[in-house]
């Protein structure tokens, strides 16, 4: 595997899946792999857990990791062609990629989408000049449009609470409320990846908020979010700005004010119309907002072990990419 982006780049899902199980049995079984092999996680963006679960699976696996803020300590990087270079930003991107390359084995990005302009976003230009130029394996840490990292682990999660299920899991993907706007990554990898594996999937959302067809494929959707809810095993809330998918104008906009949106807030009476549902969220993520604090601390919540199964889902692609060097 020499990119990691899409549920695609692994192959068989149910073979990764396996993978990741006998990465649980014992994390530490590769060591040999990564003997004087060298990690580089760059990051556009924040973050907690993809930054600490990414470095340990990269340790499991006997790596070295340098870990890149680009906005803190590095030059500002300009990322368009063309441009007159006479403003804040230092050094172009299509030389600090090749260099930075010159120092690891193996390149993690965290892009986030930056909501200019759909095209750019949704044609993944940053993550594709790290592929173009850096001669070297690249995986997401959430870009643009997807977070494959993040949504493995949360099949993995899924996976291991499968046999508690009354027969063939119903997962439904819910939009909740949310501030400020927020990208389509994790939804649109949830839906790219739900929809191979083996689950009765449902997305509800407002009107508005349809995601693309490129990662929703024909999946279901339910605007009803109660009847979505109902019988549901797995309740994985998020919230996503516009899409943009039939107003183009929309992408990256917060559809309405989200005090009228409130009802959409993940809270016990959502909770009680399932089929005593296990409650999901990636993380970071604001109480009151999009969850009450008794579902995300109740006994049915899942967002510490979906955050433990990111070592794991990191530890299969890097060891995955590892073995194509
Ligand atoms: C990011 C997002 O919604 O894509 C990261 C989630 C893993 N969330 C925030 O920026 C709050
Ligand atoms: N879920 C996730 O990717 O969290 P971070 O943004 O903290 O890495």
């Amino acid at each position: 595997m020499k990119v990691f982006q899409h549920v695609q780049d692994l192959g068989d899902l149910s073979t990764a899946l396996a993978e990741a199980q006998e990465v649980k049995r014992d994390r530490y079984q590769w060591k040999h792999l990564g003997v004087n092999k060298t990690a580089l996680l760059i990051f556009f963006n924040n973050s907690l857990r993809t930054r600490l679960s990414t470095q340990k699976a990269a340790m499991n696996l006997g790596m070295n990791v340098i870990v890149l803020d680009v906005n803190q300590g590095a030059w500002k990087l300009e990322t368009e062609r063309g441009v007159i270079m006479d403003g804040d930003k230092s050094e172009h991107l299509l030389e600090a990629i090749p260099v930075m390359a010159q120092y690891c084995d193996i390149i993690g990005v965290r892009s986030f989408a930056r909501f200019e302009n759909r095209q750019d976003d949704y044609e993944e230009r940053i993550l594709n000049q790290f592929v173009l130029y850096s001669g070297r394996p690249v995986f997401a840490m959430e870009t643009a449009t997807v977070h494959p990292l993040q949504v493995f682990a949360d099949l993995i999660t899924i996976e291991s609470h499968r046999r508690e299920c009354n027969g063939r899991p119903k997962v439904v993907l819910s939009w909740a409320p949310h501030p400020k706007a927020l990208p389509q990554a994790v939804p649109n990898s949830f839906a790219q990846w739900m929809r191979q594996a083996d689950v009765d999937f449902v997305i509800t959302h407002p009107e508005g908020y349809e995601l693309d067809p490129l990662f929703a494929g024909n999946a279901r959707v339910e605007y009803n979010q109660m009847k979505a809810l109902a019988d549901a095993d797995f309740v994985y809330a998020k919230n996503w700005s516009c899409p943009g998918v039939t107003r183009p104008e929309d992408y990256g906009k917060v559809l309405d004010d989200y005090h009228t949106m409130m009802d959409w807030t993940i809270d016990q009476r959502h909770m009680d119309v399932t089929r005593d549902a296990h409650f999901m969220h990636c993380l970071p993520v604001r109480r009151g907002m999009i969850v009450t604090d008794d579902v995300i601390e109740g006994p049915r919540s899942l967002v510490i072990e979906e955050a433990g199964n990111r070592e794991i889902s990191a530890t299969v692609v890097l060891k995955r990419l590892l073995e194509s060097l």
